[in-house]
């Protein structure tokens, strides 16, 4: 797929002089969120956002195929200023955008660079995929892989590279286990099975709206990376 096919959406006139590709000083971190859809990533990224966007300068990408349906959730969910808010268009299966052709997604993320100054984090949001879609490590420096209790307990033993390679494995919306007869503990064993030591974090959003296990974890990433650069 060309570049011509995957775009950011919303470019603001006001960044219209600004070259992408020309270099800068600042990078932030950049952190993916995966994971089948409907699994739960906006809703993590909005938790994620009113978690940490009070102390932590934070902006977002979100991957949608035909819409800009993610982006439109996180501006109307008044969750972050709108200027930190950009949409890209992926126009063909989600994995593409963030795996085989990032240009786009690295474009909405150096325009968010030059439009906020001392940017530290973008959370970049995939379009939901199947498990088998995980992030270029050329786009983002760390990946978190959102499954749900609602697709079965089955989910983790199945494995693929979302579950096995993720940064971090979430296992979202555990108030449902109960309606859909998935056992917490066996999703847990088999995801700790198929990952060795990498952390897995169960939660729902319903009971711990703010995700607060997955902020701290962010922050604990932003630390280690911030020692590093
Ligand atoms: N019960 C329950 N519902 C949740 C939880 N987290 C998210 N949801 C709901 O699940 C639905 C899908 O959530 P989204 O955040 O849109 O999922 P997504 O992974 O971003 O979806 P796509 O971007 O379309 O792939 C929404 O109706 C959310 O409100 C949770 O922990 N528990
Ligand atoms: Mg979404």
């Amino acid at each position: 797929m060309s570049a011509d096919h995957v775009h950011p959406v919303n470019f603001d006139p006001a960044d219209a002089g600004h070259d992408p590709h020309e270099p800068h000083e600042h990078r932030a971190v950049r952190i993916g969120i995966g994971g089948p859809v409907g699994s739960g990533k906006t809703a993590l990224t909005a938790a994620l956002c009113r978690a940490l966007g009070g102390s932590v300068n934070l902006a977002v990408v979100t991957n949608d195929i035909y819409t800009t349906e993610d982006a439109d959730f996180l501006r109307a969910a008044g969750v972050l200023d709108v200027e930190r808010i950009e949409a890209v268009q992926t126009g063909a299966c989600p994995h593409t955008a963030i795996r085989d052709d990032i240009t786009a997604n690295l474009d909405a993320v150096e325009l968010l660079e030059h439009r906020i100054p001392g940017l530290e984090l973008v959370i970049i949001e995939s379009g939901g995929d199947n498990l088998t879609a995980v992030f270029s490590r050329g786009l983002v420096d760390r990946q978190v892989f959102v499954v749900d209790v609602a697709g079965g307990d089955k989910v983790p033993r199945k494995g693929g590279p979302g579950v096995t390679t993720a940064d971090l494995l979430v296992i979202n919306k555990t108030d449902l286990a109960p309606m859909v007869g998935a056992d917490l503990g066996v999703m847990t064993a088999d995801a700790h099975r198929m990952r060795g030591d990498l952390p897995v974090i169960s939660q729902s959003l319903v009971d711990t709206p703010d995700a607060p296990a997955v902020a701290e974890w962010v922050r604990a990433q932003l630390r280690t990376l911030a020692a590093v650069s």
